[in-house]
């Protein structure tokens, strides 16, 4: 139950008789004779978090007289949402010889939920020893040298998982997926060439 109202009609007998309706809203609302409102759906803050309700009593006469009351109601917010990352999945490249604690990539992520605090990290146990992910900036760095030579073949990528929580609150977290692409760098393919030739 969100309310009750009361109105009183002085008159006697079947006129005295006060019934109530909501003129709007009806779909989501409803009350009852005595004049509780009850929420007949499950309301969601994100969408619309503030109705005014039109309650209408009317006697019982013939002639009915009528009386409106408007309603304010406020929707209080919980934590009904996981963090979203702004993309399902990030690529980026970057080059064999970068130096490390470089950022290369800067994650971002949103909670529609009120006063959320979001924090990240790095899913996948095995991205952890290359790549280090800024908890609260989303900055993800470059933490061990990549040895282009280290990779069999020539597409050298790193695929992992990264979590976005809502420190505050209890929705499992957000994911998304962050390829990492080594490219081999021009400089020593052209040594490679000269030493080739000597
Ligand atoms: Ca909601
Ligand atoms: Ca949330
Ligand atoms: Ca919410």
């Amino acid at each position: 139950m969100l309310i009750k109202n009361k109105a009183t009609d002085p008159d006697a007998g079947i006129n005295g008789q006060v019934r109530y309706s909501l003129a709007n809203f009806n779909h989501l609302f409803r009350i009852t004779s005595n004049g509780s409102i009850y929420t007949s759906v499950k309301l969601n803050r994100e969408k619309k978090d503030y109705y005014e309700l039109i309650v209408e009593a009317t006697d019982g006469a013939v002639d009915a007289r009528r009386t409106t009351l408007t309603l304010g109601i406020k929707v209080l917010d919980i934590d009904d949402n996981s963090p979203v990352f702004t993309n399902a999945s990030y690529t980026v490249s970057i080059p064999e010889n970068m130096p490390l604690g470089t950022v290369f990539l800067r994650l971002e992520a949103k909670d529609v939920d009120l006063g959320s605090n979001i924090t990240f990290g790095i899913r996948t146990q095995e991205a952890r020893q290359f790549f280090s992910l800024n908890k609260f900036t989303g900055e993800l760095s470059l933490l061990k040298s990549l040895d282009f030579e280290s990779f069999a073949g020539t597409d050298a990528t790193f695929t992992f998982l990264v979590e976005a929580f809502d420190m505050g609150g209890t929705m499992p977290p957000g994911l998304a997926t962050v390829t990492v692409r080594i490219r081999f760098t021009m400089q020593y393919a052209f040594m490679d060439q000269v030493l080739f030739e000597l």
